[in-house]
């Protein structure tokens, strides 16, 4: 490097960062978000705080962050607004408590909203690096495990901000496929037809007057460890392995197989785990957003060919282990701006199966991912909107109770909508799989409440659908949220009484 690369502590860097500055954060989930910077915004803020000052920034991410960018910006209460997801339990409450704007965006819209103008553009881009490169007057940015919106970030922005973190090694060059599309009316198609087509460039280039600053980090990403599965996820894998095992079979999945997309979470690394069992199911590929633990064992042992995200979302040592391994690695992995990953053209392209988690369902087939009773938001709609709604098949996951079945994730009406009736095909449980193609709500209603629902709640929802039998979506609507303010009375949904609540 023959450039002067403009090396300063986190807090140096923090100091360039205004009361009021629009932050484009790099990285998606843990994986590449930038670590030391915001920390030491955090801090910044908490001084300035003390002063009796006012310091807050805007925050634009990939989607959560780590608790060093997240968790230590909401503990300083130094976020103004921030989109589009997010995952942290104290960002959490303070979004609760309206201490920070958040608005919760659809994972692939975010790049080209900013672009289009819809929201302020960048004034800084902070994001981790592997390595960076001098190219005359433009500098090279080799991402590490994330790569969420860094290319428009860091096109838009005024100034770049890169945590250059040395425990991510510069053989991730070749991991990535940089692409940004044009906007209308000159964007054409995505020339993706495949899991593994590479459209792109190895990493993110900026002009050199645009590097801030430089810092150097030697940190691992903050990904958390899977709970090990129980007997209720571990079902519910099994649910979703044999459901598209028969799909398979009756014809309606070729026999090659289709690319699959698969949410966060517990429930998500069961399901991954019960597909690699299912010898049923051939070798597949993965076109989704991220890849988890999962993935890389399933690669190791045949059972994924392939897999397309916008990060790896894995613990240091699945890490270690790829890097070990590199060039088994190099052509099975590709990592994308989010705005490739989760993008509907190629959803519907290239038929995906997408699975994804709700945190409540109605009976007629509508569901909740995001606010808890209707008010409080758990984390946001993620790319779960992206996937449904162009999927080739759609299949949303939950068990069938929450908090010891003091909750029926099966209710007469969702109280928040995420994803409607119109895009969800499938709804599997613990207890088995609801198939909603080609079913009227009356239908659909018998066929989750057979299906899914927890026996415990069955008769009760049986009920509901007895009071209505007048209309084409039969509901009651004086006890059509009753499950859930039985369940903010009186702290279980069991107890809920139609009786006490119909008007
Ligand atoms: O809380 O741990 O305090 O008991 O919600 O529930 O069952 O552990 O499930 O970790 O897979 O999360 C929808 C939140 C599920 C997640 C959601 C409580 C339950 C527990 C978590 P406790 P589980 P998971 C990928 C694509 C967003 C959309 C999406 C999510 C906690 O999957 O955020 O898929 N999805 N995005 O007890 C009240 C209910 C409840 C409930 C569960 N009905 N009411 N609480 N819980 N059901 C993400 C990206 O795009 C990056």
């Amino acid at each position: 490097m023959t450039f002067m690369l403009k090396f300063v502590t986190a807090a140096e860097a923090a100091e360039l960062v205004f009361d009021g500055a629009i932050c484009g954060m790099g990285g998606f989930t843990p994986a590449g978000a930038p670590k030391d910077v915001p920390t030491a915004i955090a801090q910044k803020a908490e001084k300035l705080h003390a002063e009796g000052k006012p310091f807050k920034i805007g925050m634009y991410t990939g989607a959560s962050t780590g608790d060093s960018c997240d968790g230590a910006l909401a503990r300083a209460h130094a976020i103004l607004f921030r989109t589009p997801y997010q995952g942290n339990k104290d960002l959490r409450t303070e979004l609760n408590a309206q201490g920070a704007h958040y608005f919760d965006m659809h994972l692939s819209e975010l790049a080209q909203d900013l672009r289009y103008g819809f929201l302020p553009k960048p004034d800084f881009a902070i994001v981790e690096a592997c390595d960076l490169v001098e190219k005359g007057d433009e500098i090279e940015i080799v991402l590490t495990a994330g790569v969420g919106n860094v290319p428009t970030f860091c096109r838009l922005a005024d100034k770049v901000i890169v945590e250059l973190n040395e425990a991510m090694p510069k053989t991730m060059r070749g991991m990535h496929d940089i692409y940004e599309p044009l906007d209308p009316p000159q964007r054409r198609e995505i020339p993706v037809y495949k899991p593994s087509d590479r459209i792109g460039r190895d990493c993110v280039v900026i002009p050199a007057s645009k590097l801030a600053a430089v810092v150097k980090t030697n940190r691992p990403n903050e990904v958390g460890k899977f709970t090990p599965l129980d007997e209720v996820t571990e079902k519910i894998g099994e649910n979703v392995a044999a459901f598209l095992e028969a799909e398979m079979k009756a014809g309606r999945i070729p026999a090659s197989f289709l690319p699959i997309q698969s949410g966060v979470g517990n429930v998500a690394n069961a399901v991954l785990g019960a597909l690699g069992e299912n010898k049923h199911i051939p070798p597949f590929e993965m076109y989704t957003e991220v890849i988890q633990d999962s993935v890389v064992g399933l690669m190791d042992e045949g059972r994924i060919k392939f897999a397309s995200g916008c990060s790896l979302t894995i613990g240091a040592d699945k890490l270690q282990h790829i890097m070990d391994n590199i060039e088994f690695f190099r052509d099975k992995i590709v990592l994308r701006p989010q705005e490739i990953s989760n993008n509907p053209e190629l959803a519907r392209r290239m038929g995906l199966i997408t699975i994804n988690t709700a945190l409540e369902a109605d009976i007629f087939g509508n569901i909740n991912s995001t606010h808890v009773c209707g008010t409080k938001m758990m984390n946001g709609i993620g790319g779960s909107g992206d996937f449904t709604r162009n999927a080739y098949i759609s299949i949303y996951t939950t068990p069938s109770t929450a908090k010891g079945g003091a909750i029926s994730a099966f209710v007469p009406m969702v109280s928040h909508l995420d994803h409607s009736e119109h895009s969800v095909k499938i709804i599997i449980t613990e207890h088995g799989i609801a198939d909603l193609r080609g079913k009227s709500p009356i239908q659909r209603a018998h066929e989750i409440i057979e299906n899914c629902v927890d026996p415990q709640y069955r008769p009760l929802l049986r009920e509901y659908l007895e009071m209505s039998k007048t209309a084409h979506t039969p509901h009651t609507l004086s006890c059509a949220l009753a499950m859930h303010e039985e369940f903010l009375k009186s702290g279980d949904m069991r107890n809920t009484k139609w009786e006490n609540y119909k008007r």
